[in-house]
């Protein structure tokens, strides 16, 4: 008998026929009511989980008790409770690799539209502001040359600081958990602890995992240490910046713009960021292209498939749970 798998947030027409081939699949369907009652319902069918964006942990997975694993269509895992994953023997896994490149080029968009305000200055252009030759109040920031720092340098963090530097012509600094010899000499990038990063980086791009350890990693003290006329980018999770503290930094002009992709709460449907011109809001979009989302989509898919062949999924979170 096929084993049943249950897709907890949107998934495209071609990945349920491909799921279908080996598995029972399980779409909740807007047109047959509510959502959420649909997938309760479901849950305690369920052999395999697909999908991204839900918190799922001891609450949520307690009616699950066929569940053997839950593939996430995302790098990041910060809405999976591991810990009770663990206890459960749950398999969980993720898709790194596939979208590193295609967040870094929005890493840096975001870089270049708050610097050189491209959105605020289209939607003048587009409001018939433009009535003469541009001057100082339409003037933006240069990005070439200016100092990168990047906290958090992983995969995405080191494509980003490629661009910065032999795009940019930009000195690379970074900060995290551990030295990385090869980009330093790679990209000639420097270590400096958090403190000082946020004191000498023109563009402060966040790019860690949230954990308790970064949530609210930037707040009004790490906002009051950067430079007057710096922008703090956000590709990571909204949580790691106390949104609060940056609406303030915003509008006081403790830093000069901010390029955002993630937020505390999301889908972000109002906020005081909205008010302001020197915020670019974008609806997290880090890897939303249509072939970053279809190489994401396959590998969530070669990871489910094989987790739930009892192999051992390629990306697998937490081999601890793994009983091969
Ligand atoms: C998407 C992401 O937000 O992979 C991640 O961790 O943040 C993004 O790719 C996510 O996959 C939701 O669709």
């Amino acid at each position: 008998m096929k084993k049943t798998v249950l897709a907890f947030s949107r998934i495209t027409p071609p990945m349920i026929e491909r799921l279908q081939q080996d598995f029972e699949v399980i779409v909740p369907d807007p047109k047959k009511g509510d959502l959420a009652a649909q997938f309760d319902e479901a849950l305690p069918h369920a052999h395999g989980l697909i999908g991204a964006g839900r918190k799922l942990g001891r609450e949520q997975l307690a009616a699950a008790t066929r569940l053997q694993a839950v593939s996430s269509v995302s790098v990041g895992y910060d809405n999976y409770d591991v810990a009770y994953f663990n206890e459960r023997g749950l398999l969980l896994t993720n898709t790194p690799d596939v979208l590193t490149e295609s967040t870094a080029d929005l890493g840096f968009a975001l870089i270049m539209s708050s610097a050189r305000r491209v959105a605020e200055l289209d939607a003048w252009t587009k409001a018939g502001q433009w009535k003469a030759s541009v001057a100082a109040p339409q003037f933006g920031s240069d990005v070439h040359g200016k100092t990168l720092g990047i906290i958090g340098m992983g995969n995405i963090g080191a494509a980003i600081a490629r661009r910065g530097r032999l795009g940019f012509n930009m000195p690379v600094l970074y900060s995290g958990n551990s030295r990385k010899p090869a980009l330093e000499q790679e990209l000639g990038a420097q270590f400096r602890s958090l403190e000082q990063l946020l004191a000498e980086a023109d563009f402060v791009v966040l790019v860690v995992p949230l954990s308790d350890k970064t949530r609210h990693l930037i707040s009004h003290r790490e906002l009051s240490l950067m430079k007057p006329g710096a922008f703090l980018i956000n590709i990571a999770r909204g949580p790691v910046v106390d949104e609060a503290a940056l609406v303030q930094a915003l509008r006081n002009g403790t830093i000069r713009g901010a390029g955002l992709d993630v937020y505390e709460q999301e889908p972000l449907a109002q906020s005081p960021l909205f008010q302001l011109p020197n915020a670019v809001t974008l609806p997290h979009i880090g890897s939303a292209t249509t072939q970053t989302r279809e190489a994401m989509a396959e590998r969530a898919m070669d990871n489910l498939t094989a987790a739930l062949r009892g192999e051992r999924p390629r990306d697998l979170v937490n081999p601890q749970a793994f009983k091969g």
